[in-house]
């Protein structure tokens, strides 16, 4: 079996969303999910003009060799953008696989190591009281698990909380917008928050929480430490990670779980966090850390170390990466949770999927591949639309981390 062709789709229902497609020459073919969020035309240029002309002719077989050509052979390793498009050839690679086998991708993994897989979804409002009834509706939903968000009094915008009526979508303009973020501020909600919704809806429920990189290491110890008594599934990016020895100190401080990892593309970025037992969850996936074969590789490693995997799961990940993932979540032996945050029924218009939904849980599906699919005809309907994410800025106009 041979590659015959490459071909690499942009399309924007609703959101832009990168595609790659590689046909071989039995006519079988493979998707995989390409979109970095912000900066999608990077990754095109990097698939069109280096890896789509190299692997015309390659076995698709050869997941591992051609795995390690792109990562090995580009000499300049790491980084987002060549990883995320190293991650769509091999997603791709292994839904050709599996569909040569006939078999669901999680059975190539190893199998399934449980019936069902529990996602989080998301909860937010302007303020406490708007807030609550966004839980109250992701229970009435199904959810067991719920990462809840709310506008902070004195902070004009914040992140995570969606604008009157829409949906959160944070991509939000052509350029950059800009918010402003206050610590103090924040700090002294963020318990009241928590208060509220435990007083409200009890103890069963998991609740997650999104720090979004923007504290400094002492501070998220007292975030940690303040958030003890509402039992947190976990605390999300407490700090900007570039710094590993830095969650060592907020480890010290406090017991609540702590979550890192979605803007990781390597097994390096995480190494030391896992060796040294600083963190609870592994939050990379398929899209953004290498595909399948190097987020196997993470999951291996983690597990000696008593760490979960919690798989990104955002609507910039295309539904090919969710698919993906789930076929993931569904072998991985060291599994924790799964982000759900929705995708429109435009954007599933344009993909169809084979994964379930039921009473807080996800299920794979049982076709051939990831089972995920794309409607090249209706994606050239909705063409690339540039959309940035936001910077964020303190009170006094430093640029602080979004
Ligand atoms: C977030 C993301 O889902 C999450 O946990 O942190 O929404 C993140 O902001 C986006 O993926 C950025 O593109
Ligand atoms: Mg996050």
């Amino acid at each position: 079996m041979k590659i015959r062709d490459v071909k690499v789709i942009v399309c924007s229902p609703g959101r832009n969303f990168v595609t790659l497609k590689i046909v071989t020459d039995e006519g079988i073919y493979g998707i995989g999910d390409a979109t970095l969020n912000g900066r999608e035309k990077s990754v095109v240029s990097y698939l069109e003009d280096y890896i789509a002309p190299a692997l015309i002719g390659k076995d698709p077989h050869r997941i591992e060799d051609i795995w390690q050509f792109f990562y090995r052979g580009a000499y300049w390793r790491r980084g987002p953008v060549g990883m995320t498009a190293i991650a769509a050839v091999d997603t791709a690679l292994w839904d050709i696989k599996a569909k040569v086998a006939g078999l669901p991708l999680y059975q190539l993994l190893g199998g399934r190591s449980r019936d069902k897989i529990m996602v989080y979804t998301h909860a937010n409002g302007a303020d406490i009281p708007a807030t609550l009834d966004a839980v109250g509706k992701a229970i009435e939903d199904g959810y067991k698990a719920i990462r809840v968000q709310s506008g902070i009094p004195g902070v004009k915008s914040t992140y995570g909380v969606a604008k009157e009526g829409q949906k959160y979508e944070p991509a939000d303009a052509d350029l950059p917008t800009e918010s402003v973020w206050s610590t103090e501020k924040y700090l002294n909600f963020a318990p009241k928050l928590f208060a509220a919704v435990r007083e409200q809806y009890g103890d069963d429920i998991h609740l997650l929480h999104d720090v979004h990189h923007r504290l400094s290491p002492i501070e998220a110890a007292r975030l940690g430490k303040s958030l003890e008594p509402y039992h947190l599934f976990w605390m999300e990016d407490p700090v900007a990670a570039e710094n590993q020895q830095g969650f060592k100190l907020i480890r010290e401080h406090t017991t609540t779980p702590i979550a890192v990892g979605e803007v990781f593309n390597s097994i390096h970025d995480c190494q030391a966090l896992i060796q040294n037992q600083w963190i609870d969850y592994i939050r990379s996936t398929v899209v953004h850390a290498g595909g399948i074969t190097q987020l196997r590789r993470i999951a291996d490693l983690a597990s000696l170390y008593h760490i979960r995997m919690g798989c990104h799961g955002a609507t910039d990940l295309s539904p090919v990466c969710m698919g993906a993932a789930l076929h993931f979540d569904y072998w991985v032996p060291n599994f924790g949770i799964q982000e759900h945050m929705p995708h429109s029924e435009l954007m599933e218009s344009v993909f169809s999927v084979s994964y379930k939904f039921d009473d807080g849980y996800f299920t794979p599906g049982e076709t051939p591949g990831h089972g995920v699919d794309i409607d090249e005809e209706l994606a050239k309907k909705y063409p690339y639309k540039r959309a940035c994410l936001p910077v964020n800025r303190l009170e006094d106009g430093t640029l602080w981390h979004w």
